[in-house]
This record gives C-alpha cells, structure tokens and sequence, in this order.
C-alpha cells in the first residue's frame, strides 16, 4: 500500500509544478520591504509604510504607545517588557526618587527636585516637575 501513496504524492508534486510562483520578498519583485529588512513587523510601533499590514497598526498598546513606558500594560498584544521591569511594577518611575538601576531612564534622575530629596520634606516647593506632597496639605 505504501508504494500507491508515494505515488499519488509524487502526482501531487508533479501537478503542483504547473502553477506559476509567487516569490515574496524575492530581487526585483515589489522593491525592498524596509519593514521586513529593519524588523519592524510587531515591533511594538505601529508603522505605516511596510509592504504587508504591520500588526503593530491594530495593536492599541502600539499606537498609544504604552509598551516600555515605565507602565505594565496586561492586555496588550504583545507582552509589554514593562511587566517584566521590577521599576514598572513598583512604581519607582517618576515616584520622586531616583532610581539609577531601572531598565528604563527613571524621570525622576533629571528631575532636581528628587535629586534633592525636596519632594516630602516637609517644604511646599511649587516649581517640582511632579506634585510636591508638601505643597498637598
Ligand atoms: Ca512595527
Ligand atoms: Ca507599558
Ligand atoms: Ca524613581
Ligand atoms: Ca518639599
């Protein structure tokens, strides 16, 4: 019996041979896809000018731009890395402490007021880049 399949595949193969050949991505054929070159399908961005639809385009996560952004998005996707940052997921970004062994740039490293240590101590300063607790009560 095995013979009789190897054939009617051999068949198929032969048969197949017929149908013209579409090469994607092949020299002299529809350009460069940049996209594919630079790897930007399901970056994470969503970008408009690939020679296929970037998924990047129907993810919300990509258009609002919320993956790496210092907040764990769980419904995204793709898996946000910042569900994976220990910073994220505490909070220590822009928490008025500078966090210098984030993944990410911590705010709060070019922010004067936390590299000063006037955010809650206890002096309203109105001039901080985030709400001094201090000026809160
Ligand atoms: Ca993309
Ligand atoms: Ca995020
Ligand atoms: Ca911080
Ligand atoms: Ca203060």
């Amino acid at each position: 019996m095995r013979w009789i399949l190897a054939a009617a595949s051999l068949m198929v193969l032969v048969s197949g041979q017929g149908c013209p050949e579409i090469e994607i991505g092949g020299p002299g054929i529809g350009g460069e896809d940049i996209c594919a070159i630079n790897d930007w399908y399901s970056d994470g961005v969503c970008d408009e000018d690939c020679l296929e639809p970037d998924p990047d385009c129907d993810d919300i996560c990509a258009l609002n731009g919320w993956y790496s952004d210092g907040v764990c998005d769980e419904d995204c996707a793709m898996e946000d890395p910042d569900c994976s940052d220990e910073c994220a997921l505490n909070g220590w970004y822009m928490d008025g402490i500078c966090d210098d062994f984030c993944p990410l740039v911590d705010p709060d490293c070019e922010d004067p007021c936390a590299l000063e240590g006037r955010y809650g101590d206890g002096v309203c300063d109105p001039d901080c880049p985030l709400i001094d607790i201090d000026c809160e009560s």
